[in-house]
């Protein structure tokens, strides 16, 4: 892998139904990251898409009365539609009906005999169409209000018993444990990381890796009967999407890192990476699993019919305001509750009285006394430079946060430069400056521009179009711009020509 490669993805998922508001967070994460470390220079490749075959597929496009192949070419497309209407980055969508896709699962698979981790034999057991997965009979109980059989998703399960292929992943119970040993920042939060190590601890059964009993699959080699188990076409895809078996995938592998929400955090932290043990392929680097999002206080279900659209949340708000309000309201790792009162109030608070007034206030009094130009700053005091060089010190803080995933303090960070900023506005007061000391006026315009420049690229990644948005009016765009701005004395020599500001951030009443 290349050092300074960054290799990102999102779950790929399912197209039985149309994203929701938890589908956009964990790709507004993603992008978040893979626009960060494209301002850093890094060779950057972030992978998103579509999970189109299993039972849970086959089913709905029955209920649908397609084809099923109609069916998930029409569903991928309202995935794909969200990576516009969420404004990503991604570098590709992978979808897992595609034949590159098949070779690369057949190739793996291939290899998986070779090293002798795969056997025939029946299965026995419950399953859950809905988790696609299967469960020991410890793990089932029963809904008090249905009298079904449930797993610890709530979802119902089935009896299944088919012939059906094995991996042995009993064989891997004491390498995982060793390898997380290792690797201690394999699995994050570190509350999820302990809950992995137990499951572990507590002894792995071999996996049915194979179905017989539908055809809505990736068929096994050499075997029509069968084919393969959904989750591990699925997890393939991390690699088909990058050109393995080509060796070219190694310039991106391992993954930096998986995004995942919580729900399918085992399948991550606990058999991809013994897949890839067991195929000879390097685990990724690190697994996330973040926390699960209600809408007003309830579960966000389809019968309860209160599915949150991103749509129509953006018509309403804004789409860089709902990527913000996302990673500021709940630490990424912890559970959170979505409701219209508090996307308003930082809306109110964060955005229209920190950053909008800051920006506000200082493109007006340009454009007011000095015609939109600002000439090179004279002198930088003393007490100029706690404020100016403050932006680095916040970039180090800042990609610390990143990399433990942690969004909101990184919000955090861009807040205490913008609060520094307001209050430098606020100590100066440049407008009674005007009166009597022009040149100090402007010196003191200009820092408060560079700084601004300054927090918009940080903020660049989170909110690109605001961002872009303000640089714009200082006459700078993104595309000419790194991190590496963010340094020192970049800006110091610079000239700007303002353009009349705009409201940002239109509070709501
Ligand atoms: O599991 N809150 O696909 P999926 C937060 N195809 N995040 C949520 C959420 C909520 N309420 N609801 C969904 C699959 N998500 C598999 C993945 S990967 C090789 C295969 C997000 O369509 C969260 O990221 O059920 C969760 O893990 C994912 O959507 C599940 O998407």
């Amino acid at each position: 892998m290349n050092n300074n490669s960054f290799f990102i993805t999102t779950p790929i998922y399912y197209v039985n139904d149309h994203p929701h508001i938890g589908h956009a967070y964990t790709s507004i994460a993603c992008d978040v990251l893979a626009r960060f470390n494209r301002l850093k220079n890094n060779k950057t490749m972030f992978l998103t898409g579509t999970d189109e075959h299993g039972l849970k597929i086959e089913q709905a496009a029955k209920k649908n009365k397609m084809n099923t192949k109609e069916f998930v070419d029409q569903m991928s497309i309202g995935f794909k539609n969200l990576t516009k209407i969420l404004n990503l980055s991604n570098d590709f969508f992978v979808r897992t009906t595609e034949e590159y896709h098949k070779k690369a699962s057949r190739h793996i698979w291939n290899i998986l005999k070779k090293n002798n981790q795969i056997y025939l034999d029946k299965y026995k057991g419950w399953y859950s169409v809905s988790d696609e997965a299967y469960f020991n009979d410890n793990e089932i109980t029963i809904d008090k209000v249905t009298k079904k059989k449930i797993a610890p998703s709530g979802n119902e399960v089935e009896w299944v018993e088919e012939e059906s292929y094995f991996f042995k992943l009993s064989e891997w119970q004491e390498k995982l444990l060793d390898f997380y040993k290792k690797n201690p920042d394999f699995i994050g939060p570190k509350s999820r990381k302990n809950e992995v190590i137990k499951f572990v601890e507590s002894g792995l059964n071999d996996l049915s890796i194979s179905r017989t009993t539908f055809s809505w699959g990736i068929e096994v080699p050499d075997d029509k009967k069968h084919v393969m188990y959904v989750w591990l076409d699925a997890l393939i895809n991390y690699l088909s999407a990058i050109g393995y078996p080509n060796k070219k995938y190694k310039d991106y592998w391992p993954a930096n890192l998986h995004i995942v929400g919580k729900d399918i955090l085992r399948f991550h932290a606990v058999y991809w990476p013994a897949f890839l043990l067991a195929a000879d392929i390097e685990p990724p680097k690190r697994i996330f699993a973040h926390g699960w999002w209600t809408n007003e206080g309830k579960k966000i279900s389809k019968s309860i019919g209160n599915v949150i659209n991103p749509n129509e949340i953006i018509k309403e708000y804004g789409l860089d305001t709902l990527r913000f309000f996302l990673l500021k309201e709940v630490p990424f790792g912890n559970d959170g509750d979505f409701s219209k009162k508090s996307l308003e109030t930082r809306i109110n608070n964060d955005l229209a009285n920190d950053l909008g007034n800051l920006v506000q206030r200082i493109l007006t009094i340009i454009n007011k006394n000095f015609d939109g130009k600002i000439n090179k700053i004279n002198n930088l005091k003393d007490n100029d430079k706690e404020l100016y060089y403050l932006p680095e010190k916040i970039l180090i803080e800042i990609e610390e946060n990143y990399n433990k995933q942690e969004f909101h303090k990184v919000i955090e960070n861009i807040w205490k430069l913008i609060s520094k900023a307001n209050k430098y506005v606020d100590e100066n007061a440049p407008w009674e400056l005007i009166k009597n000391e022009k040149n100090r006026a402007e010196d003191v315009l200009n820092i408060l521009i560079i700084i601004i420049a300054k927090i918009s690229i940080l903020l660049f990644p989170i909110m690109p179009e605001v961002s872009e948005n303000i640089l714009n009016k200082i006459g700078l765009t993104i595309k000419n711009l790194s991190m590496n701005d963010i340094g020192k004395d970049n800006f110091l020599n610079l000239s700007f020509k303002i353009k009349k500001p705009e409201i940002i951030f239109q509070k709501i009443e």
